[in-house]
């Protein structure tokens, strides 16, 4: 006799049709009052709008060590060749270098600094791991954006995340002028799982990182969405943070300036959220992209 260990799925996502279903998960998990490098009316705005930016999260003096390990990483030809290097479709220059974290000691160490764990773990409150990280380094002259979609859709269906307790900062390596690629968040939108149509390829990362197909919304739910959102424009310097729940509706797009966008992006999992099995893909996907080491963030 087989034994299926049937499980919910909270939110169902890549079937016939696109479906929305309202958030089911707290966004901040610690309880008020909890101590932390974020003050409350900051938790509570975080809260409503699914994002929180702090103009220097970096100081001045600290960005050029990172400017400098990016720049590294980068022109290295061993990263290059590395399969968690994402090039960019036309130009073949690099667009992302995955597990940055596991790569770079200097990145590992930013990964682990108070005030970037610190926050991670007073909105998921609890002990969190890094469920992923990358560099993004949009270096202009036509690099591609990143089209609409809800990073926990993907996480969900393809990594086997279970609930909406997961929180990303992007940090500013280079000055996010109003015209170079900068991220967009619909505020709000975090509250409403977006399930998008459309079932998963086998080995969907091989495309969907460079330019995403499965787990895009529709032209209609983005219109709804923003006419009930509005956008929001992320601009700062280099040291610049965005933090954005894991449910925000978000994108970036092409940048034709000059002028590199380069960011950090590390994503906390709690670890009370552990990856299960995908709940909308056949197979999972690299540990790369989707971390299956839970050791907590010491
Ligand atoms: O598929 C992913 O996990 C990645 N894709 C995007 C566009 N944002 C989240 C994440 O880095
Ligand atoms: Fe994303």
């Amino acid at each position: 006799m087989t034994v299926t260990t049937e499980r919910t799925d909270l939110y169902p996502s890549r079937g016939r049709t696109e479906v929305s279903v309202p958030r089911k998960d707290p966004v901040v998990w610690s309880a008020p009052g909890t101590a932390g490098p974020i003050a409350a009316p900051d938790l509570d705005s975080f809260e409503r709008d699914g994002f929180l930016s702090i103009a220097d999260l970096l100081g001045p003096d600290e960005v050029p060590a990172y400017q400098a390990e990016l720049n590294r990483l980068i022109s290295d030809p061993a990263i290059r060749a590395d399969e968690r290097s994402i090039v960019e479709p036309q130009s073949k220059e690099i667009r992302s270098v995955f597990e940055v974290h596991r790569i770079s000691e200097v990145f590992a160490r930013l990964v682990r600094d108070e005030r970037v764990v610190g926050r991670a773990r007073q909105i998921l409150g609890s002990d969190v791991y890094v469920h992923q990280s990358r560099i993004n380094v949009k270096p202009g002259f036509g690099a591609s954006g990143f089209y609409w979609h809800s990073d926990f859709e993907t996480w969900h269906a393809e990594d086997g995340m279970p609930n909406m307790r997961a929180v990303s900062v992007s940090i500013a390596l280079t000055e996010n002028h109003d015209t170079n690629g900068g991220l967009m968040i619909m505020p709000g939108s975090h509250k409403t799982f977006l399930g998008c149509a459309g079932e998963t390829p086998r080995d969907n990362y091989k495309k969907s990182l460079q330019m995403q197909d499965a787990g895009t919304p529709s032209d209609e739910a983005l219109t709804a969405f923003a006419a009930e959102h509005g956008i929001k424009l992320f601009t700062g310097r280099a040291g610049s943070a965005t933090w954005f729940d894991c449910n925000a509706m978000h994108g970036s797009g092409d940048n034709i300036t000059p002028f590199p966008r380069s960011n950090v992006f590390i994503v906390f999992n709690s670890v009370e959220n552990a990856s299960v099995e995908p709940f909308a893909a056949p197979v999972r996907r690299p540990e790369f992209i989707g971390a299956r080491d839970f050791t907590p963030v010491r």
